[in-house]
């Protein structure tokens, strides 16, 4: 079910403005009224959160605003990531993927969606949360025998932290053990295809499919 105008404008006001009861309690209506998950991300969340951005960059609100938009929207996703993840059911185990938002970059509601609709699409998600420091995505990889690094970046100033990543994995000699997927605000093909990156998925969705084909891509080099 699409989601109805009321809810998408109510909740898209209460995301803005930062009212995170309010944002929570819409979300839990429109999850209760059979609206999909994905539908409220895509069409209200990401469009709601990009006009708090660009207020931002405007000069027309300021930082505690963006906190309090950034505090709405962890409330309302938290039930999101919920729901997708009873949607998904049990599925055929895809492939295991290492996940986690760049070194320096500590937004992450992007990053837990795409976590959650890895696990629920049948891959086992090692999530290294926010601020992950490229060693640590090695590391994290050779631990659990990773097919795919995913790497979130959204800000400009923190995405030379995926191409870092990329470069230490060539420098230890284990770039071909891993497909690379990167996304977030701050990537786009171009910058993949200059850092060596396999895959740019401009949302979560694209990046689920992504996955889905990288698992059996042959060895880039
Ligand atoms: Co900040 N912030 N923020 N912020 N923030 C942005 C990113 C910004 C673009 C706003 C702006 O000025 N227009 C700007 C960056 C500018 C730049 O590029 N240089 C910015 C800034 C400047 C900052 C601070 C520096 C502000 C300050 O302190 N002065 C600071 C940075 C702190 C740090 O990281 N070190 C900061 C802090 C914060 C909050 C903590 C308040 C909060 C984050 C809360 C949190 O994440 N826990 C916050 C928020 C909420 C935003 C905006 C408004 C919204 C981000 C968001 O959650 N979107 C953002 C504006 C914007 O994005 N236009 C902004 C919703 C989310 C569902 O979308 O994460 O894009 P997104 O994920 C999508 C896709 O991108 C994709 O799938 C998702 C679903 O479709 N995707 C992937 C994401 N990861 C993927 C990985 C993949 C594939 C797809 O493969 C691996």
């Amino acid at each position: 079910m699409a989601v109805p105008d009321r809810i998408k404008q109510d909740l898209s006001q209460a995301l803005i403005t930062g009212k995170a009861d309010t944002a929570e309690a819409v979300t839990l209506e429109a999850l209760k009224a059979g609206v999909d998950p994905l539908e409220i991300i895509e069409t209200v969340m990401v469009p709601s959160l990009t006009e708090v951005g660009n207020r931002f960059q405007s000069f027309q609100i300021f930082l505690p605003e963006l906190m309090m938009a950034g505090n709405a929207a962890k409330q309302a996703s938290g039930h999101l990531e919920a729901a997708l993840e009873k949607r998904g059911g049990k599925r055929e185990p895809m492939g295991v993927a290492v996940l986690g938002t760049v070194q320096g970059d500590i937004h992450d509601i992007g990053k837990n969606i795409l976590a959650t609709m890895l696990k629920s699409h049948g891959f086992s998600v090692v999530d290294l949360g926010r601020n992950v420091a490229p060693s640590a995505f090695m590391s994290a990889a050779e631990e659990n025998h990773a097919d795919i690094i995913g790497m979130s970046s959204l800000m400009t100033t923190t995405r030379p932290a995926q191409r870092s990543t990329v470069n230490l994995l060539k420098e230890v000699g284990v770039r071909n053990r891993y497909r690379i997927i990167v996304g977030g605000g701050s990537a786009n093909q171009k910058w993949a295809d200059e850092i060596g990156a396999d895959a740019y998925a401009p949302d979560a969705a694209a990046a689920v499919d992504w996955c889905k084909r990288l698992i059996d891509m042959p060895s880039p080099e």
